[in-house]
């Protein structure tokens, strides 16, 4: 039997009504300002390229702005340098349409979120969060969130079939890399039969693994190993062993010279421990904000600490920004809710 090729596979899907919303969304605008969250991840920069290329191929206007500049490593996704980081010297572009991608939470958007907000206001322009991230009932009302998929990517190959777009290979691989990310290299939860489907229909139209994995994982300095290696040397697990935990403090960052977007993922190496079933990841950013990431094994369902927390995400992979404290007194604080609940 010879095997269909994966894009057949996608061929006439079905009616979705989030499709059926963006659908009519696109369809009724012309002007578009695309956003991610701060320190863009390959998900949010795929999701842009991907969106901003298929609304230029239909003759919309479409500007990308984001709060933060693209991590070198993420550059292939951009070819053509379309992602332009916000300057808030010159005003934004006018447009209708605020179409804000892997995000729910406009504080999640940093200083970029207020001019954004008088930009709706002023031109009563339509602000729509594109995302896969838990949300309560209002915002999937008001958004369009799809929570069962792994990544924008995901989500939009799958609407981009049903609206039989073009897909090129510039929004193929925006898509591939945002799939491969968010699924950390297909490990996470939400990896599905779809998720590798949808690569496969991408590896189609295109897209080398091998070159995407060199470009995005295998793009380490030596001074960031170096760092990497000092803060794992500072491991820590709680008695019973179900939590380990490593904290990097900004002394720690400047003397390595790393930026917070170069400690990325460290928090995914502590789910290499048999034992344990929960990793957090503490890092101290520049104004004295601790960022804490969290990573189950998939046994425990994190989302709802980290809600309690006031931050946000996936049931097995989430985060928050702390504001108030020290980073020991965060971690102690963080470290002693994590065992009450787990
Ligand atoms: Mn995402």
């Amino acid at each position: 039997m010879i095997l269909k090729s994966a894009k057949q596979r996608f061929e006439k899907l079905e009616e979705h009504p989030l499709w059926e919303r963006l659908n009519d969304i696109i369809q009724a605008h012309h002007s578009f300002i695309i956003t991610t969250h701060m320190l863009p991840d390959g998900d949010g920069l795929g999701g842009e390229i991907a969106m901003a290329s298929y609304l230029k191929q239909i003759g919309k206007e479409c500007h990308i702005i984001n709060v933060d500049p693209t991590p070198e490593k993420f550059s292939i996704v951009d070819p053509d340098f379309e992602i332009k980081q916000w300057n808030p010297q010159k005003p934004l572009p006018k447009a209708h349409v605020i179409f804000a991608i892997d995000v729910n939470d406009w504080k999640r958007m940093g200083p970029l979120a207020m001019p954004l907000a008088q930009l709706k206001e002023q031109l009563k322009a339509k602000s729509i969060f594109i995302d896969h991230h838990i949300a309560d009932e209002k915002l999937k009302q008001e958004h369009i969130i799809d929570e069962r998929t792994s990544s924008m990517g995901e989500f939009l190959f799958q609407f981009f079939k049903y609206i039989e777009a073009e897909i090129t290979f510039k929004m193929a691989l925006a898509m591939y890399v945002s799939i491969f990310t968010d699924t950390n290299a297909f490990r996470h939860r939400k990896t599905t039969a779809l998720s590798h489907a949808i690569c496969a229909a991408l590896v189609e139209t295109g897209v080398n693994p091998a070159f995407v994995t060199k470009q995005v994982h295998q793009t380490r300095s030596l001074s960031e190993v170096r760092l990497l290696g000092e803060v794992l040397k500072t491991v820590q697990t709680t008695p019973d062993g179900k939590i380990a935990w490593i904290e990097i403090s900004q002394a720690l960052q400047k003397k390595y010279g790393a930026t917070s977007e170069e400690t990325q993922g460290v928090v995914d190496y502590l789910l290499a421990l048999k034992e344990i079933e929960v990793g957090i990841f503490f890092r101290e950013e520049p104004d004295g904000t601790i960022a804490v990431s969290f990573r189950s094994k998939g046994n425990v369902e994190i989302y709802p600490l980290v809600k309690k927390l006031g931050g946000g995400g996936h049931a097995y992979e989430a985060g928050v920004l702390i504001r108030k404290g020290t980073l020991q007194e965060v971690v102690q604080r963080v470290l002693a809710e994590a065992q009450k609940f787990i």
